[in-house]
């Protein structure tokens, strides 16, 4: 991976950040988008002379915002080579008859509309130059149901089938499309999720090993510089401490 051009979303934290970190070598240039532009700036510090960077501040949820900051890019970030649309969360964890519908909307607008966005104005500019990858994360979630998964579950889902039926698009092209599945990672996205309660966020990695930001970043490197004619579509990872668990039964009482 040398003199690539590599747009990151959500790259202010968490995978985003160690994407960045990853691919910041040989000349490449990155383009680091997020809503915080204060850590994309200290990314950038921290870069200096190792990777040219652009940041654009940016909330995926918004359409306009996601095409003006694409079709404005410098000149010299113009050809995206690699798009990682990785910028998402989940908001609660409560049952779906108690869940909290703006939570379920804001899920909705970021890891569905927002990865939409972020694809539909990338990608004809990949197929127009017949070279590029796509690199959605998604989650075991999409695969796996549990309880209180529900709309973040859905959102993923989305990811993963959108994933494949992008590469059915671009069959005939060299661009590529891969879609991650990450179980449980140690990043904001408890923290995230539980809307600023650090002990119940601690509280879900608790005695585990953990995924790490690192792991992903280094699964995404990984897929990336595969040979061209390779196409990873899919791929699950989990912590050594995670499994599933076997179907839930309920039981008429006595
Ligand atoms: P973090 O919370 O650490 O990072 C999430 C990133 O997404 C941040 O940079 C945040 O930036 C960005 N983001 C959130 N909302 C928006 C928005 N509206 N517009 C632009 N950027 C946004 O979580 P992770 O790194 O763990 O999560 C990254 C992705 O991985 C997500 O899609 C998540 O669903 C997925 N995932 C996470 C797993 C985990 O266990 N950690 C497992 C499987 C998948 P900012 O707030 O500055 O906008
Ligand atoms: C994040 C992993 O298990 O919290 O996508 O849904 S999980």
């Amino acid at each position: 991976m040398e003199n690539k051009t590599i747009l990151i979303t959500g790259a202010s934290a968490g995978f985003g950040a160690a994407c960045a970190r990853i691919f910041a070598i040989n000349g490449n240039r990155l383009i680091l988008t997020a809503r915080r532009v204060d850590p994309l700036l200290r990314l950038q510090e921290e870069f200096a002379g190792t990777a040219d960077v652009h940041i654009i501040p940016l909330d995926v949820r918004d359409r306009e915002a996601v095409q003006g900051a694409i079709e404005s890019l410098p000149e010299r970030f113009r050809s995206v080579d690699v798009l990682i649309n990785n910028a998402g969360l989940a908001l609660g964890l409560e049952p779906a008859q108690r869940a909290d519908l703006d939570d379920w909307e804001t899920m909705v607008d970021t890891n569905i509309k927002g990865l939409m966005y972020c694809t539909r104005f990338i990608l004809p500019g990949m197929v127009e130059r017949n070279r590029g990858h796509i690199v959605n994360i998604s989650s075991t979630a999409g695969d796996w149901p549990y309880p209180g998964g529900n709309v973040y579950g859905g959102t993923k889902a989305f990811v993963t089938q959108f994933s494949r039926n992008l590469r059915t698009d671009l069959l005939g092209t060299k661009v590529r499309v891969s879609c991650i599945q990450p179980g449980m990672a140690e990043t904001e996205f408890s923290k995230v999720r539980f809307k600023g309660n650090d002990e119940q966020a601690a509280g879900v990695y608790q005695g585990t090993d953990p995924l790490t930001a690192e792991d992903i970043a280094e699964t995404v490197r990984w897929i990336v510089s595969q040979p061209p004619h390779v196409n990873v579509n899919t791929l699950e990872l989990m912590s050594i401490d995670q499994s599933w668990g076997p179907f839930a039964i309920n039981r008429k009482q006595k």
